[in-house]
């Protein structure tokens, strides 16, 4: 039952490619930085095959070739020179080849680059990724247990709540084509910011401030994560959306978001009021 089973759900991965290459591969197409993690993962991916059907095939090959029956006797080889400077400087060259390609690799994951449209946003900081004409939109990201909380624009590190910036749960909005930096940090413990699509993982530690990046080139689309470092009981529903939006809907949206939250606090603050003159609220 289980075999079959086992057999039903392989058969279906195999028969549907997309579903089978997402299976074994890194998710991309929603940043640089993700497709470049792809790219790399595949190369090492192709390579470790090529090696694995060799050293297999070889195997399979000598156990049937030299079995007990036809050879009864077993034959006394003791090395062979050629082979094993064949086998060592190969094993070298592939570590070689993974070696380099990697650092080649490795620039176009870390630096992010310029926006292709609509972004002029300008902020400074001495850690953060940073691409070449300077110009990123930062929105930085809170976790706590057991949600995500994003403040979009400069000073929002270690000013989050009180620079009176636009926020968002949870959800987070962004311009097509703009190269966002992310400013991520954590009021309590160890979470971990994972966007598959929009590149790496990053921890979020509390009393440091970590650092990522995406551009995502398509206004509509949608992308969905989830906290990666368990932070506790409610760990599984810390989930994250990131909507993409063209750069005049963003800043609509970036407007009204704004203009809800003073409305919002307006609200609040007039019950307070009411609330502490009719002595239903303490002067706490
Ligand atoms: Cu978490």
């Amino acid at each position: 039952m289980v075999t079959s089973l086992c057999l039903a759900t392989t058969g279906c991965l195999i028969l549907a490619p997309d579903a089978l290459a997402r299976f074994i591969t890194p998710e991309s197409g929603g940043s640089p930085n993700a497709d470049q993690i792809d790219s790399l993962y595949k190369i090492v991916l192709y390579i470790a095959a090529v090696v694995f059907v060799g050293v297999e095939g070889a195997l399979v090959y000598s156990i049937f070739k030299f079995r007990a029956k036809r050879n009864p006797v077993a034959a006394q080889i003791h090395g062979n020179t050629r082979l094993e400077v064949g086998w060592t400087v190969g094993a070298a060259l592939i570590l070689v080849i993974l070696t380099v390609v990697t650092f080649v690799k490795l620039p176009s994951i870390i630096n992010p680059p310029n926006s292709t449209s609509g972004g002029s946003f300008l902020s400074a900081s001495l850690n953060a990724p940073t691409p070449p004409n300077g110009k990123k939109l930062t929105i930085c990201v809170q976790g706590r247990q057991y949600i995500w909380r994003y403040t979009y624009g400069n000073g929002c590190l270690n000013n989050a709540f009180s620079s009176k910036l636009p926020y968002s749960y949870q959800e987070m909005y962004v311009p097509a084509g703009t190269t966002v930096v992310l400013d991520i940090q954590s009021f309590d413990v160890i979470h971990s910011w994972w966007i598959p699509s929009l590149g790496g993982k990053v921890d979020a530690v509390p009393g440091y401030t970590t650092y990522t990046w995406f551009k995502a080139p398509k206004a509509g689309a949608l992308f969905h994560g989830q906290c990666a470092q368990l932070c506790g009981r409610q760990h599984a529903y810390m989930t994250a959306l990131v909507k993409v939006l063209t750069p005049a809907q963003y800043t609509q949206w970036l407007s009204s978001q704004k203009q809800m939250i003073q409305t919002a606090n307006a609200q609040v603050a007039q019950l307070r009021q009411i609330l502490t003159q009719t002595g239903n609220l303490g002067s706490t």
